[in-house]
């Protein structure tokens, strides 16, 4: 009898426990595809999301921070379902991560019902940021890097060019502010080659690309798809033909760059990431993420999920632990901060990342290849938005 009420005072006891246990953490969802098509983009941004809290601690204010990592595959539906799962049944304080344009549209309108912010560490379509008031961002908009890819063509003497980019939004906003960027410096885009998504195959548009002869093939394929372009590219003996190969920094991502081979030499691209940005931040970032990951090196997709965590902490400690959404967002607008990129805002206005633009180009450095950073634009914002203002 006397056990017996004991054991039962043990259980009410661990029932009473619970609640209050969940209480002491502060839990982020981290939705991310781990597995499929888009999994190196996956894997960055976890390895990042983790160095982060291994390098700053996992409690900014005193409760413990805690990763809810779920795989959506790539796939929107499971974005969403696993959001609202996320959302109701884990009470995040803050939702993260989304791979791709279409994972973290599907997710949006969820997360203004809830009040709840939503970081985007990696797509990068112009439009994300309007559909939510929730919805911060610290990976990069297309049209940052395809507009200044443009403006470095014409200065160079490119007066032709022919697009190749994945057929969804970050595609068309390449496409879109790199062809508006020729015509404003006189120059002309004479064809627009697109490719799905999903399972590209490169071969036939890469010969459009060749028999249409212009100056230079400007491309954006999401990350994870730049290997395939560039093998086919040279294959086709594309390095050989005349044509410049110039892109957007997805193209020749960090992740994948040192296994496209020769091929890839001088390509020049725009990008708001490389893992020899020259900084001492950046110098101990891209060290202690191999360190941790031996096999990787960090992307644009690994930074842009390290400043994501960068900017929860900062929100965090300025609302002293008010886990509120809606002030969390109001305390990331405007947030600067330095990050292995450079220099970095959160646009109070649009609260999408603002950040310096490099021109690079590939080489190889004791014996790995890079993109050498040569030239900044500072602080670009995203031009797309700007040029919607009234
Ligand atoms: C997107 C844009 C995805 C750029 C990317 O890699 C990228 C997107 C997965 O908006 O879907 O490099």
């Amino acid at each position: 009898m006397h056990t017996r009420r004991l054991i039962i005072a043990a259980m009410l006891g661990a029932v009473a426990a619970a609640p209050a246990m969940a209480q002491d953490t502060m839990k982020v969802g981290l939705i991310l595809p781990m597995t499929g098509q888009q999994q190196s983009t996956g894997k960055q941004i976890e390895a990042a999301v983790r160095l982060y809290m291994a390098q700053n601690g996992d409690t900014p204010t005193g409760k413990r921070i805690e990763i809810l990592l779920r795989d959506d595959a790539g796939v929107a539906d499971t974005t969403k379902r696993l959001a609202q799962e996320l959302i109701v049944k884990d009470k995040v304080i803050a939702l993260a991560g989304f791979g791709l344009t279409p994972l973290a549209m599907a997710t949006a309108p969820l997360a203004t019902q809830a009040k709840v912010p939503l970081i985007v560490m990696a797509a990068a379509t112009s439009t994300i940021t309007a559909a939510s008031p929730y919805v911060v961002r610290t990976s990069q908009v297309l049209p940052q890097p395809a507009a200044a890819m443009a403006k470095w063509a014409v200065d160079n003497g490119i007066k032709s060019a022919v697009t190749l980019v994945a057929d969804y939004g970050p595609g068309i906003d390449a496409e879109t502010w790199f062809t508006k960027g020729m015509k404003d410096g006189g120059g002309e885009v004479t064809a627009q080659l697109r490719t799905p998504l999903m399972a590209p195959d490169f071969a036939p548009v890469l010969q459009r690309a060749a028999d249409a002869k212009p100056q230079a093939l400007f491309a954006f394929v999401p990350s994870g798809q730049g290997a395939a372009l560039a093998k086919q590219f040279a294959e086709r003996g594309l390095d050989k033909s005349g044509i410049r190969f110039i892109a957007t920094g997805d193209v020749t991502d960090d992740d994948q760059l040192n296994g496209m081979g020769n091929a890839m030499l001088d390509v020049v691209t725009a990008g708001f990431y490389s893992a020899s940005h020259q900084s001492e931040l950046n110098r101990k970032f891209v060290a202690a993420f191999k360190v941790a990951n031996p096999s990787m090196r960090p992307n644009f997709m690994a930074v842009a999920g390290y400043d994501g965590m960068a900017l929860l902490y900062s929100a965090l400690r300025k609302t002293k632990g008010n886990t509120d959404g809606t002030a969390l967002v109001e305390a990331m607008k405007g947030m600067s901060w330095e990050s292995p990129r450079g220099p970095m805002m959160i646009d109070p206005e649009t609260r999408d990342v603002v950040h310096n633009i490099y021109i690079r180009k590939v080489e190889r450095v004791n014996g790995e290849l890079f993109n050498t950073e040569f030239a900044t634009i500072p602080m670009v914002k995203d031009p797309a938005k700007a040029a919607a203002k009234p």
